[in-house]
C-alpha cells in the first residue's frame, strides 16, 4: 500500500522523533512516499534544493498516487491543514493521529464530516498500536 504521511514542517519540528518512529513502522508493509517528513535533520528553517512550487507540486502528486493518508497533527501546520483539505477533495481515505496532551485539534479537521478516523494518542506505542489494528491485512 502507497501511503502519504503529513506531518508539520515549517509549523515546527518538535514532534519529528515521533514522526520518524512511526514512518519506520510503516516501512515494514507499505511504500511511505513522504519519508523526508520523519528527517530529524530537517528543521523549520532548513535549506531544500526545490523550490516552493517544486515541492507543493511534487507532493501533490505523490498525494494522488497514495492509497491512504496518515496525518499527524499534533503541531499545527498550514501544510498539513492543506494537504487534509486536498485529499478530502480527491476522496482519499485519511486517517488522523493527533495527541491531545499537546494541543487542540482544530474545529475545521474535527467538525468536518469528513475526517471520522481521528484518533488520540499519547505515547508513539500507542499511535504504532493504532496504525496496526488499522493497517494489519487491509486494502484501501
Ligand atoms: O506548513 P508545513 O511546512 O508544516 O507543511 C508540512 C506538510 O507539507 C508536510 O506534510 C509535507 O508533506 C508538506 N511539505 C512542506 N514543506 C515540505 C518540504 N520541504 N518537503 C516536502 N514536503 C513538504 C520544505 C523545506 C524544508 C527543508 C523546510
Amino acid at each position: 500500500m502507497k501511503i502519504y504521511f503529513a506531518a508539520s514542517i515549517r509549523g515546527g519540528r518538535d514532534e519529528d522523533k515521533t514522526y520518524k518512529k512511526i514512518i519506520k513502522f510503516l516501512k515494514k508493509d507499505n511504500d511511505v512516499l513522504t519519508e523526508h517528513v520523519g528527517n530529524t535533520d530537517l528543521t523549520a528553517e532548513g535549506e531544500t534544493k526545490l523550490s516552493d512550487k517544486e515541492i507543493r507540486d511534487r507532493d501533490i502528486a505523490w498525494l494522488e498516487e497514495a492509497d491512504v493518508m496518515v496525518a499527524d497533527t499534533t503541531n499545527p501546520s498550514l501544510g498539513v491543514g492543506y494537504e487534509l483539505a486536498y485529499a478530502e477533495k480527491l476522496h482519499k481515505p485519511v486517517v488522523i493521529l493527533h495527541n491531545d496532551d499537546k494541543s487542540h485539534l482544530s474545529a475545521m479537521i474535527s467538525g468536518s464530516d469528513y475526517f471520522l478516523d481521528i484518533n488520540n494518542y499519547s505515547t508513539y506505542h500507542d499511535a504504532i498500536q493504532i496504525l496496526d489494528s488499522k493497517f494489519s491485512g487491509k486494502k484501501y
